[in-house]
């Protein structure tokens, strides 16, 4: 059975989106490696393919199986490519937090699609793949098909028995983060699942248990990247600060193995103190993401983040005070919030220093609290600058106008500063992604600096 695993092209020439490796699909490959069956894989957004080379490339192949994984908001991209493929492929399947979240309706959002898979993939593939090659009786559980319930699968396997992703057949080359402070680009996820329960994340993947990797194998990793020449990882938990005591024995391995590599990781501002931030420092981290969200304590609590103001002043102190830079990622205009609230948030991420910042609206994607609580019955509909333009629904008091405004002005009034400017050029150059950071800033530059 020829098994063909792809990321379609980007949906147009204005998609800026950064080509970050697909894990998901790497971590698929990899388990069908070892389960010894012959897969490809095709990063067509990464090698940054037209859509009528992609085609061409599929249709001499000739897959029998034809597997894609999406979110969401760039689901009608691997829609498209379903259409465009169905004569080249046998069978085609979607898995990934869009098919999580909605389920059947992937046949009605497209009917090329002949199955889904629902959550982790690891454990399903196989089943899967087995049940296609006799097609008797009902899919194994975690698999989407027409006319069968779905059966929900949970991991039953720890996750450190998952093999490391099949990078040998991505092209690792092609990838670049934009805020990396080496060249040679790679992600991991040494943990999965998180307990918190923000309303307007979908963790519909990966769950509420959190389960980790242990410490050694997750330097195991590091070092291996390290001596294929990456210089900078991108750790993509959800939360990689919730046990304290991992990442401490994580930091302590780097540095007792002298493993040279930066990495950047994603935590919770209750989730980290003084102490610790230093020692990440002194293990290669550069950068630690944060939830930050809003600067009001009535937003908080109607997002539920279950965290307050002061500490995301207190985390944000002492990763500067530890030599490390921080990422602020905040939700702007939310329900309730005025304009003058939207300013007070847009001058909170500026006073405590957050060195870089990500501005989103409060979205209710499929698979979030907020899209259970009937969340996305807004008319608004605002722009997405990171998101390759795409327009989304978006929980707001304000009008489509006064959002839009206000997002562009949160942008520009962050982004054009000689300082946070002058330090995401020296990433470029230092990361190799000049190309990237051009592409990206051009787009951001022309949409925030709009007159209105
Ligand atoms: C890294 C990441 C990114 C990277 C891109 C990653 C990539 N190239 O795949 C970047 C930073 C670019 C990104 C962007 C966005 N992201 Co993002 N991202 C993540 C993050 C943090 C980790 C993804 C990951 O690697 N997971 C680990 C792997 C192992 O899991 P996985 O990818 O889900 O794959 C498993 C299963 O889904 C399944 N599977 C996946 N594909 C397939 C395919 C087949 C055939 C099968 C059978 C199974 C299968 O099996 C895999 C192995 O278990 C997740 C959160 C999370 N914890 O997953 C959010 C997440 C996926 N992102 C999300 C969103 C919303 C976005 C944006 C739309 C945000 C925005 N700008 O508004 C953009 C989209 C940009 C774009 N143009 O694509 C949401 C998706 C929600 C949804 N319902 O769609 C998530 C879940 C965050 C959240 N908690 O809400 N993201
Ligand atoms: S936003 Fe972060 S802390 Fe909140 S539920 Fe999602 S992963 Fe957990």
């Amino acid at each position: 059975m020829r098994i063909l695993l792809a990321r379609p092209p980007r949906r147009d020439h204005r998609d800026a989106g950064l080509p970050i490796p697909p894990l998901g699909l790497a971590y698929l490959a990899s388990t069908l490696e070892a389960q010894g069956r012959h897969v490809e894989l095709i990063d067509a957004y990464a090698l940054g393919w037209s859509w009528s080379r992609f085609e061409r490339e599929v249709a001499r192949r000739k897959p029998d199986v034809l597997g894609m994984g999406t979110m969401t908001p760039v689901a009608d991209t691997v829609w498209k490519a379903a259409r465009r493929l169905r004569p080249h492929v046998g069978t085609i399947v979607v898995g990934g937090p869009h098919p999580t979240a909605v389920a059947h309706e992937i046949f009605s959002d497209c009917p090329q699609v002949d199955h889904g898979v629902s959550g982790e993939g690891e454990e399903v593939i196989g089943p899967y793949l087995d049940w296609l090659a006799h097609t008797k009786g009902a899919p194994p559980a975690g698999v989407i098909a027409r006319n069968h319930p779905l059966v929900p699968h949970s991991p039953q396997k720890p996750i450190a028995s998952i093999p490391w992703p099949a990078r040998h057949l991505l092209p690792q080359g092609s990838y670049r983060y934009l805020l990396a402070t080496l060249p040679g680009f790679a992600t991991m996820i040494t943990s999965r699942g998180c307990p918190f329960r923000c309303t307007f994340c979908d963790k519909s993947v990966s769950g509420s248990r959190w389960r980790a990797r242990p410490a050694a194998d997750v330097v195991d990793e590091m070092q291996a990247l390290a001596a294929q020449g990456i210089g900078f990882i991108n750790l993509y938990d959800d939360n990689f600060t919730l046990d304290r005591k991992r990442v401490a024995a994580i930091c302590d391995d780097l540095i007792k193995r002298g493993v040279d590599v930066e990495w950047k990781c994603e935590g919770r501002v209750d989730g980290v103190d003084l102490p610790l931030l230093k020692k990440m420092r002194a293990a290669g981290c550069r950068t630690v993401a944060y939830g930050v969200e809003s600067a009001h304590p009535e937003t908080l609590a109607l997002l539920r983040k279950d965290i307050t103001v002061d500490q995301a002043e207190g985390a944000f102190a002492a990763t500067r005070a530890a030599g490390l830079r921080s990422l602020a990622y905040v939700i702007l205009g939310s329900h309730g919030e005025s304009p003058e609230d939207v300013h007070g948030t847009i001058r909170f991420v500026q006073e405590i220093g957050a060195d870089y910042v990500q501005f989103s609206s409060l979205t209710a994607l499929p698979g979030t609290p907020l899209y259970a609580m009937g969340g996305d019955t807004s008319e608004v509909s605002v722009r997405s600058p990171v998101d390759s333009e795409s327009k989304r629904n978006t929980c707001t008091s304000l009008s489509e106008e006064e959002l839009d405004r206000l997002m562009r002005v949160a942008w520009r009034s962050f982004w054009m500063r000689p300082r946070p400017l002058a330090r995401l050029a020296r990433d470029a150059v230092a990361s190799g992604s000049l190309k990237e950071g051009w592409r990206m800033g051009f787009q951001l530059a022309r949409w925030s600096l709009r007159p209105g």
